[in-house]
């Protein structure tokens, strides 16, 4: 790695399909900011076990996802992509820094909120405790940048305390990270219901990056709108044909004003036959190379094996120097 560059890291949990929510939020500004910084991109597998996962399942999601990453730019050789459960130091510093993160702030966090009502019957300690191990993935690697979609700014300032209450007990230790979120795709709503966000543990409402288009249309022209029939930006009045415009000026590259002046006077049927159309050209290579890389599993497996090896080697600088800080006996 060139130490002169600055460096990003992000993840996304392999519990589910990843979705146009993941690529638009998150996956294609990696792609984009991959020449001007070095980058770590995580599986975060010690993630999706705060819900129950089907062992099976994790494991081919886990190795469908890098993959994924590949599929859609994403450079093995310019980037380090692992396994966040092969690097073992995750784990370690999240112990740490849980000593230094208070129950009121883990209580606060939205995500926890919404995923424990989801799963009342079993809000377990790795949940709630979920944000001090993302603050880990990312102060171990002294990352400064964190693309992310929206609903992960929080966790994002969350690291940010931590690290500078850590930086303040023991002097200069992590750096600050900063969230990149992008102004258009930061939210992608659901199909179904345009109240919700579009997320992979919730299938319905979701497009899939490895849906064939004929999925991809007939998810978009069953899309709930509203009963008006204007195309017109209108988040509070009109949020699925909003979250339509969205996600078809995050395809295409248009702007809202562009895009609704092209749809004028023509009713919802056209216009969502378009936005399908625009993500269906969106999302094709990246399903044909998916398909293309997930055959061919000894690169794969060289991938996350030299991501690994890398990732142990730039983790154990940090959390040596953290376990010096607080007292711990050399090893
Ligand atoms: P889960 O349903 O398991 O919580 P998810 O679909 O919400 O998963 P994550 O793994 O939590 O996806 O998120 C992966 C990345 O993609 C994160 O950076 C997140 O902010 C971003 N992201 C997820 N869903 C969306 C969305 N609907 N719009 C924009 N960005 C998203
Ligand atoms: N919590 C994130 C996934 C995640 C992550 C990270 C993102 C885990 N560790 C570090 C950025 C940096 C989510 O998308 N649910």
């Amino acid at each position: 790695m060139d130490e002169r560059k600055k460096r990003i890291f992000s993840g996304i949990q392999p519990s589910g399909e990843l979705t146009l929510g993941s690529y638009m939020g998150a996956i294609r500004n990696w792609v984009a900011l991959q020449e001007e910084y070095d980058g770590l991109y995580c599986i975060v597998d010690e993630h999706a076990i705060t819900v129950r996962q089907d062992p099976a399942l994790l494991r081919r999601r886990s190795v469908a996802q890098l993959a994924q990453y590949i599929a859609c730019g994403l450079d093995p050789e310019k980037n380090i992509m692992f396994i966040q459960s092969h690097v073992p130091q995750h784990a370690e510093l999240a112990w740490i820094l849980g000593c230094y993160t208070q129950f009121g702030e883990l209580s606060r966090m939205t995500q926890f909120k919404a995923k424990s009502a989801q799963h009342a019957d079993n809000i377990t300690a790795g949940l709630f405790t979920y944000p001090v191990l993302m603050a880990a993935d990312i102060l171990l690697y002294q990352a400064d940048l964190v693309p992310v979609g929206e609903d992960q700014r929080q966790h994002v300032e969350l690291t940010r305390d931590i690290a500078q209450r850590f930086n303040g007990l023991y002097s200069n230790t992590f750096t600050l990270p900063e969230a990149f979120i992008p102004k258009m795709g930061a939210r992608i709503m659901s199909l179904d219901d345009p109240g919700a966000k579009m997320s992979k543990s919730a299938p319905e409402g979701c497009v899939n990056l490895m849906d064939p288009p004929e999925v991809i249309l007939k998810k978009f022209k069953r899309a709930v709108t509203d009963c008006e029939t204007a195309v017109k930006f209108d988040k509070a009045n009109k949020p699925g044909v909003s979250n339509l415009l969205t996600i078809y000026c995050a395809a295409t590259g248009k702007t809202i004003e562009a895009a609704e002046a092209e749809f004028a006077g023509q009713g919802y049927g056209v216009f969502k036959s378009a936005v399908g159309e625009a993500v269906v050209e969106l999302l094709r290579p990246i399903r044909e190379e998916a398909e293309r890389i997930m055959g061919d599993k000894a690169y794969l497996e060289s991938v996350y094996q030299a991501g690994a090896e890398r990732a142990r080697y730039l983790a154990n600088k940090t959390l040596s120097k953290v376990q010096r800080k607080i007292g711990f006996v050399a090893r």
